[in-house]
C-alpha cells in the first residue's frame, strides 16, 4: 500500500523537563514540497473522521499528543497505522481512502500536505473512490 510509516528526527534534551523536539524538512526528510499545513485539535474521544481520498495531495500526518488510529484502503485491502508518538509520522501517497480514529480525548492531527487546499481534489464518496482506483488500473 502507497504510505510510509517514518520515525521522524528527535533530539535527545539532556533534561527531560526540557521536553522533546521533533523535527523534519520539506523535500528532504518527507518525499514532497509543503504547501500548507493544518491541524485538528480539541477532540473527543471515539471521533471519526476522514472518509475520503485525495487525487493529488501528498500528506505526512503526525500527532504530537494523543493517540489517532489511520484506517487505508487502496480499492483492494485495508490497513491500519496506529499514531501514538510524536517520533512517528505517516506519509500518504495519493489515492488512498482514509478513516481516522481518535482514541483519546485532547489528540492532536497535524497533517502537511503537498498542495493548497482544493475541495475538487477529494474523493468523499466510496463508490467513486473504488471507480477511480479501477479506471486507473486499466
Ligand atoms: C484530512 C483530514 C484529516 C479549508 O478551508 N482549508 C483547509 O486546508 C482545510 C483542511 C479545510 N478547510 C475547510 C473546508 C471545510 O469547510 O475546513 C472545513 C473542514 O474541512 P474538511 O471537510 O476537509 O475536513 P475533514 O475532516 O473531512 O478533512 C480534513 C482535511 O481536509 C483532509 O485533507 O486529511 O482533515
Amino acid at each position: 500500500m502507497k504510505y510510509d510509516l517514518l520515525n521522524l528526527n528527535a533530539v535527545k534534551k539532556d533534561n527531560p523537563a526540557d521536553g522533546g523536539i521533533t523535527y523534519f524538512e520539506s523535500e528532504k526528510d518527507i518525499p514532497f514540497k509543503i504547501r500548507r499545513v493544518y491541524y485538528i485539535f480539541k477532540t473527543q474521544e471515539g471521533m471519526h473522521r476522514g472518509f475520503h481520498a485525495h487525487k493529488l495531495n501528498w500528506q505526512l500526518l503526525f500527532c504530537p499528543m494523543g493517540s489517532i488510529e489511520i484506517i487505508l484502503n487502496d480499492g483492494k485491502e485495508t490497513e491500519s497505522v496506529l499514531l501514538d508518538s510524536p517520533s512517528k509520522g505517516l506519509v500518504l501517497h495519493p489515492g488512498l481512502w482514509r478513516e481516522m480514529i481518535w482514541h483519546k480525548n485532547d489528540s492532536i492531527l497535524c497533517v502537511a500536505a503537498s498542495e493548497y487546499y482544493d475541495p475538487d481534489e477529494y474523493i468523499r464518496d466510496f463508490d467513486e473512490f473504488i471507480d477511480y482506483v479501477n479506471r486507473k488500473d486499466q
